[in-house]
């Protein structure tokens, strides 16, 4: 008997080109759901959606303004701390940058806030020039509520715990303050090609 390999946990596709896998990490066609807590239901006439902080005025679009913005489909690669990619992820949403249009802001840091009480930070840049998306649809559907429906943020060139779901704001500020993983020994900016998992990595 072989020993036992991840290739049973993950389908591991031979094919996979290596310049689409970070290193450490294995491709699988499953989508595992990971939440710290339970899954909101918050009602869509209930949720919206705000951009607070260091900027000109608030701005925020209710659901039905949310869903009246422009969008486009995303198909992209995403990591996992937790070693899984999954290629070729097909979403839809609203780029951050239609987003941020016209927001007057000196803020260098975004903490994304979220039903539930998560929360994570990126720099700003790190959100715009089409590198983030506020998502509500996944391979065709309405995004699932594991997965973050109603909306959730996806910034597919860092770990997907970046990526919020259920996520309900953005608040740009000056100064860089850790989210909930963050706080707990994931790596502040998490680039999975550096193998930017945890503290000190
Ligand atoms: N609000 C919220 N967003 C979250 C999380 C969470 O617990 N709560 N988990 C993060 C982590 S660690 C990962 S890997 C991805 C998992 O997304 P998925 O469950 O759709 O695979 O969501 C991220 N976003
Ligand atoms: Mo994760």
């Amino acid at each position: 008997m072989p020993p036992i390999s991840r290739g049973f946990r993950g389908r591991r596709r031979e094919d996979a080109p290596s310049d689409r896998v970070p290193p450490g990490q294995y491709v699988t066609d499953d989508f595992p759901v990971l939440s710290a807590g339970p899954t909101p239901h918050t009602p869509l006439d209930e949720w919206d959606l705000t951009i607070t902080g260091e900027v000109d005025g608030l701005r925020r679009w209710t659901w039905d303004e949310f869903r009246a913005l422009p969008s486009e489909p995303v198909t992209v690669d995403i990591h996992c701390v937790t070693k899984w990619s999954k290629l070729d992820s097909e979403w839809e949403g609203v780029s951050l940058d239609t987003l941020l249009e016209g927001v007057d802001t000196s803020a260098e840091y975004v903490v994304a806030f979220c039903d539930g009480g998560y929360t994570t930070n990126l720099p700003l840049d790190d959100l715009t020039e089409g590198k983030a998306w506020i998502a509500f649809a996944y391979d065709g559907e309405p995004l699932d509520p594991e997965h973050g429906g109603p909306a959730r943020l996806l910034v597919p060139h860092l770990y997907f715990w970046k990526s919020a779901k259920w996520v309900r704001g953005l608040r740009l500020g000056a100064t860089d303050e850790p989210g909930f993983w963050e706080q707990n020994g994931y790596h502040n900016y998490g680039d999975p090609w550096k193998e930017q998992r945890y503290w000190g990595d």
